[in-house]
């Protein structure tokens, strides 16, 4: 990233057809240059902050209204105007144009958020979830992420860093002594609260995977042999015609991935190739490909059918350990009713017809329990979402672990705040207390220019 003095712009609205779109200035000469390029009643730069004026843009580009920012009263905490005109990308590109005529450079992507890091009107978890906001594509996941920008996470964050700087200092304290050799603080006291400190921190990093099903949503995968039906689950629980589906075994060869929302939760359907044993190179593929999906599957629907309903999925040499398998009989349509009652006092078999939909409420009752049972709508529960969080919290926890064991090892003090100071600064990483610009980089240079 180039320099922070420098004066930055860029279209905040998305590039297309739209009533108005905005271009954001930023930076030292962000007045200065409002002046020189807005014909109005008002002067940017002689303006007081939290204003919008009408007016004309020089070489008569469009009319529009100017917004005023004054630091650090803005986005950024810099000067910043925006300049609301009618959304054609073609207006927006002159703008831009006119701009850079004027001595202002194009924002690199995330530029804005990272000036708002610098001048402290965010931390990096809550600059991070300004990203997450715009990406989320669903509303468990802004309303997640919108939950960071509060600073749930960040205050969580800081409430352990806070009691490990305390545990320090209790260290240091006695440090001072030592030459006295005086024991300030009891051994088994300090032992206590960094294991309090790492039951905090173990915590949050159990919430990882919560974070990850509301972000990335839910991966439901399909699996079976050949033709018990498992195409035709899809297309019922997608409500249309999506894979194809014949009476021939092996119909489907490829991965058939669609996305729906169940509750405001994103999840990913996943039909498969039939499991069976095939002379068929692409057949055999397919199901190479659909084992392999076992890992990313939060949830696994194993279908089956009156004759296979003994099938066991290790049969096929597939090791599911904890993973979250789901039998499901299907075409329950073609089985009289009374083994019908029979087979239904098996509380671990969900009877279904893809055909006839009988049995299709029971699965989507299944698929709202689990986003319950994760705790996903959890109201004011700080949930850690990605994977430089839960390296940083990892790294503190496996830091104080060792200081734990130096502890009970009756080592020497300095020893053992080498420790806790690591597992701090990594907190203090975290929240951006500590950074470097190489991860500030790789931090902002995933969001879209403009933000
Ligand atoms: N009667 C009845 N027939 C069904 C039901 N579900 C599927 N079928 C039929 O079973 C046959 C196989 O269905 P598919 O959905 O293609 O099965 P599949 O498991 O995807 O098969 P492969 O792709 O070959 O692995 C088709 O003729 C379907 O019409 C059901 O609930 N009842
Ligand atoms: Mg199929």
């Amino acid at each position: 990233m180039r320099k922070n003095e420098d004066t930055i712009c860029a279209a905040i609205t998305a590039y297309g057809i739209g009533a108005i779109a905005i271009v954001r200035v930023s930076g030292p000469k962000a007045l200065e240059v409002g002046d020189k390029i807005f014909i109005g009643k008002h002067k940017p730069s002689e303006s007081p902050t939290h204003r919008i004026y009408y007016g004309r843009l020089i070489n008569d580009i469009d009319d529009v209204l100017i917004s005023i920012f004054r630091k650090p009263h803005s986005y950024t905490g810099e000067d910043s105007i925006e300049i609301s005109h009618h959304g054609n990308f073609l207006i927006t590109r002159k703008i831009i144009q006119l701009l850079i005529e004027h001595g202002v450079r194009l924002a690199e992507p995330g530029e804005f958020t990272k000036r708002a890091f610098l001048n402290g009107k965010l931390d990096l978890l809550q600059a991070e979830a300004v990203s997450e906001i715009i990406q989320s594509r669903s509303d468990i996941a802004v309303q997640s992420a919108r939950k960071q920008l509060d600073g749930i996470l960040s205050d969580k964050i800081k409430e352990i860093k806070n009691y490990l700087v305390e545990v320090i200092g209790l260290l240091e304290l006695e440090l001072d002594f030592v030459e006295e050799d005086i024991e300030l603080v009891d051994k088994n006291t300090l032992i206590k609260k960094v294991q309090d400190i790492i039951q905090m921190i173990s915590n949050l990093l159990s919430t990882f995977r919560t974070g990850r099903l509301i972000y990335e949503g839910i991966n439901v995968l399909i699996i079976g042999k050949p033709n018990v039906g498992k195409s035709s689950l899809l297309n019922k629980i997608l409500n249309d015609e999506r894979a194809i589906v014949s009476e021939i075994p092996g119909t489907t060869r490829d991965i058939i991935k669609e996305e729906i929302f169940i509750d405001g939760t994103l999840f990913r359907f996943y039909d498969t190739a039939g499991l069976r044993k095939s002379t068929d190179i692409i057949e055999e593929e397919g199901i190479k490909r659909a084992i392999q999906l076992i890992e990313k599957a939060d949830i696994i629907i194993h279908l089956v059918d009156y004759e296979s309903i003994n099938e066991n999925l290790n049969d096929f040499d597939i090791n599911i350990s904890d993973k979250k398998i789901v039998k499901v009989l299907n075409k329950v349509d073609l089985i009289d009713d009374e083994l019908k009652r029979d087979l239904e006092t098996n509380q671990d078999l969900i009877l279904i017809s893809a055909k006839t939909g009988e049995g299709i409420d029971k699965l989507f009752e299944l698929f709202k329990n689990y986003i319950y049972q994760h705790n996903l709508y959890s109201e004011d529960v700080a949930v850690i979402s990605n994977i430089r969080h839960y390296n940083s919290l990892k790294n503190a926890k496996d830091a104080l672990e060792n200081a734990i064991i130096s502890l009970m090892e009756d080592r020497s003090n300095e020893f053992i705040a080498i420790d806790l100071r690591k597992a701090a600064n990594s907190m203090k990483e975290l929240t951006g207390e500590i950074t470097s610009e190489e991860i500030l980089n790789s931090i902002f240079s995933k969001f879209c220019i403009g933000k």
